[in-house]
């Protein structure tokens, strides 16, 4: 069996992917298990560091009879790897997200997709449910996993502390999960986030307040500190090579409700006209696309555009 994080997998897919094993293992205590993030997150990494867990990042075993796939809804998000010979032969793919869901792609044979804090706290529930015993070790990547993606609490649901404190009686260490995410942003992020602090675009509509802009790397670190800065939609484009583009949103959940809008959905109707990929949940999301034919070189350019192709269907709303 193959167990999948998204590319640049997060505490939140790394923390799954391992609670998943751990419940699949009771059923099929004989399968051989194999853990794939082609690749992990810096803060990820300092996680691992933590338990015995192994994940591969480049060659996918032609041996897998099924796939499963954590904290992402398509094969895409698990970035430049080819499934083609596992999906051409009709095996099952099955999807464990929280992400909200446009469509099911053809691929995937079964998913299990709940408006969730986190992909962490979808396994944590399982094992309270199905009464599968959670070793200390997997309630503290899973207490990590719901930290990382609810921001420390600031987005949650009535169930999320429920599930908190069954982990944490299940041996959870709080504490550690803390340490783990605590991280001093390095110098050139810091430096990024301001260059790209200081080109911002900023648009007034009503009472909220658009924040758009570019930089090289670290998108989603300068859209959140946007929104920490007073934005209510920040948007961050990346062009870290010639023929890529990322872009990274964020928005306060005012603005969200607000406008009636997702910034998954969002994501998505806007990737779709550059043929690229995009999703994500009400209040962040993030785009990929490559270059398109007749696409501005200047990237204040492309910002613009993007200003007014989202106010667009904002206002559509
Ligand atoms: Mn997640």
């Amino acid at each position: 069996m193959g167990i999948f994080a998204h590319q640049n997998a997060d505490p939140d897919a790394i923390a799954s992917v391992v609670g998943l094993k751990h419940i699949l293992k009771q059923y099929f205590p004989n399968a051989k298990f194999t853990l794939f993030a082609h690749s992990i997150s810096t803060i990820s990494k300092k996680l691992l560091l933590t338990g015995n867990e192994v994940f591969q990042s480049d060659s996918v075993p032609n041996d897998l009879d099924v796939i499963f796939i954590c904290d992402a809804n398509n094969i895409q998000q698990l970035g430049n790897i080819s499934l083609n010979d596992f999906t051409s032969q009709k095996k099952p793919i099955i999807v464990i997200d929280h992400h909200e869901e446009i469509e099911k792609p053809d691929e995937i044979a079964h998913s299990i997709i709940n408006v969730e804090t986190s992909t962490a706290e979808m396994i944590g529930k399982m094992y309270k449910e199905l009464e599968i015993v959670l070793e200390p070790k997997i309630a503290t990547f899973l207490l990590t996993g719901i930290l990382f993606d609810t921001r420390r609490f600031i987005y949650r649901t009535a169930s999320t502390f429920d599930t908190v404190q069954f982990l944490i009686h299940s041996g959870g260490n709080y504490d550690e999960a803390l340490t783990i995410l605590q991280k001093e942003p390095s110098d050139s992020e810091k430096i990024a986030r301001l260059k790209g602090a200081t080109r911002t675009i900023i648009h007034k509509e009503g009472t909220d307040i658009y924040a758009f802009t570019h930089i090289s790397s670290y998108e989603s670190s300068l859209a959140r500190a946007l929104i920490g800065l007073g934005a209510s939609f920040a948007v961050v484009l990346a062009v870290p090579s010639d023929n890529e583009y990322r872009i990274s949103m964020r928005s306060t959940k005012t603005f969200a409700e607000g406008n009636k809008i997702s910034l998954g959905a969002l994501a998505k109707v806007i990737s779709a006209k550059f043929e690229g990929t995009g999703g994500g949940h009400q209040t962040a999301a993030g785009i990929n696309f490559k270059k398109p034919k007749e696409f501005p070189k200047d990237k204040n350019e492309i910002v613009q555009m993007l200003l007014k192709m989202m106010l667009k269907e904002i206002k559509q709303k």
